[in-house]
């Protein structure tokens, strides 16, 4: 493709990105961390009200990254069932990649219920393991100093991975990422950073693949010791998302 329509792509998608990422990394900067007193009282909750708001908060970020895949060019065009399987492997995925955007790697805290948090205000969710390799993969996401562009061109590609499983047209998702990584790769060049980023990002594809998966076990097992919990207070969406259900009706209120 053209110079011109990789422009045009990345011009689109960044857009996209920038319209439904809620908050913009400025606004951020002027943000308190949770006080010592506050801290404890996140660690004070009960495991499954700590499990429920996690579960509200991802909830809602998910609604923004269905947002921003419906204005990705051709994901639209694409077939419900596969633009469905997309969003539930990748919509968290592209959180966790948009996480980076407001995450303080000085102090090692990300934005959350209104200030800055450590990995220390998640401790009642019982999920050490699982916060701290978030945070660790967040931290390295902040060393390679992304632009917006470049992180709305690796969300989109990330949302567009052609080898998700159950996809009915590999083919079609297969072009759309193909686009999207060429558009990625001249932003790169054009912002001169051809010091082996695009390789590096791609591990990030895995380590990415790895930490949602990590995140399914830790719900399966939360599930197994608090099913009412999850049944009657968990947000519909993120149970259609994580666990394996069928069912479109939460999707058509997106
Ligand atoms: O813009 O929507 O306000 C994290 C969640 C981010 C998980 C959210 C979270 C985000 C993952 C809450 C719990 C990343 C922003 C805020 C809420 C992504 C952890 C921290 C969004 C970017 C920062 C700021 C716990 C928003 C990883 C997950 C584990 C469970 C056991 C449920």
């Amino acid at each position: 493709a053209t110079t011109a329509a990789h422009d045009h792509l990345a011009q689109i998608i960044s857009k996209s990105h920038l319209e439904t990422c809620q908050y913009l990394r400025e606004e951020l900067q002027e943000m308190s961390c949770f006080l010592q007193e506050e801290v404890e009282k996140f660690q004070n909750k009960p495991q499954e009200a700590m499990w429920q708001l996690c579960a509200v908060k991802i909830t809602d970020a998910i609604q923004y990254v269905v947002e921003f895949a419906k204005r990705i060019d051709g994901f639209m065009n694409l077939c419900q069932n596969d633009q469905i399987v997309l969003l539930k492997a990748g919509s968290l995925e592209v959180i966790l990649v948009r996480m980076c955007r407001v995450f303080d790697p000085q102090n090692n805290t990300v934005y959350f219920d209104g200030k800055f948090a450590g990995p220390d205000v998640f401790k009642s969710l019982g999920c050490d393991d699982l916060i701290a390799s978030v945070f660790d993969f967040a931290k390295s996401m902040c060393s390679l100093h992304l632009e917006e562009e470049e992180i709305a061109l690796f969300s989109a590609s990330v949302l567009l991975s052609a080898d998700r499983s159950w996809l009915r047209d590999k083919l079609q998702v297969e072009r759309l990422q193909q686009k999207t990584e060429s558009a990625l790769q001249h932003v790169l060049q054009k912002n001169h950073r051809d010091d082996g980023l695009f390789e590096k990002l791609r591990t990030k594809v895995s380590a990415l693949r790895s930490l949602c998966a990590l995140h399914s076990q830790k719900l399966s097992a939360f599930r197994a010791v608090y099913p009412d919990t999850v049944r009657t207070l968990f947000p519909p969406l993120y149970k259609e998302l994580f666990l394996q259900t069928c069912s479109t009706i939460c999707w058509n209120q997106c």
